[in-house]
């Protein structure tokens, strides 16, 4: 059995093989499927499954991750304009931002969406934590600035922060599900 992971990111597919180990191979593939402007991960990634499973050859069921940053204060910001907001404001200065409110409260979420031509499904992940000054060498994103039980995501190990993230929780209910389906 095969996955194909579609993502620019080959720690991720790498990940999602750890999680599906004994259930199905994982491939990564790269297509750049288009990323509807929607306040919902959940039709993001649904619809980004859909279209990189039609457009893509292929017959072998297609996987894709949506993540958002969710800070309580601003409202949800970035959410699902993490990326964008990552590459044009950046981390360090959504941290002045959030830095000047009381409540620093924030969520990862990721979505999953799955499609092989019969069914399309989405699974997700979320982890709580808190905005915090930039700490850390390690992860990715928006990790420096993300405290969870007293260490910020880029402090922690892989091992770590895969075994309690967003990204984790969402792939481990995409595991269970997978592995019923067959
Ligand atoms: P893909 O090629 O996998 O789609 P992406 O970066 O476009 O990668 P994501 O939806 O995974 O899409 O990420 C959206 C934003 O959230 C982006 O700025 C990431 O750097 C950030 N992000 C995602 N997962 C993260 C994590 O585990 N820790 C910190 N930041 C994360
Ligand atoms: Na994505």
């Amino acid at each position: 059995m095969l996955v194909r992971f579609v993502t620019g990111n080959e720690g991720k597919a790498r990940e999602a093989q750890e999680y599906l180990d004994g259930i199905t191979a994982v491939n990564r593939v790269e297509y750049d499927y288009t990323e509807i402007q929607s306040d919902s991960l959940t039709e993001i990634a649904t619809r980004g499954a859909r279209e990189s499973f039609e457009e893509l050859p292929g017959t072998e069921p297609v996987l894709v991750g949506d993540t958002g940053l969710f800070v309580d204060a601003l409202g949800g910001f970035p959410g699902p304009y993490s990326a964008y907001v990552e590459d044009t404001v950046g981390v360090e200065r959504l941290w002045r931002l959030v830095s000047e409110e009381e409540n620093r409260r924030a969520r990862f979420r990721t979505v999953l969406g799955y499609a092989d031509g019969d069914r399309t499904e989405t699974f997700s992940g979320e982890l709580a934590g808190t905005i915090v000054a930039p700490r850390g060498e390690g992860g990715f994103g928006y990790d420096p600035i993300f405290e969870y039980n007293g260490q910020t995501l880029a402090e922690m190990s892989l091992e770590e922060k895969n075994a309690i993230s967003h990204r984790g929780r969402a792939l481990a209910t995409f595991a269970d599900w997978y592995a019923d389906l067959h």
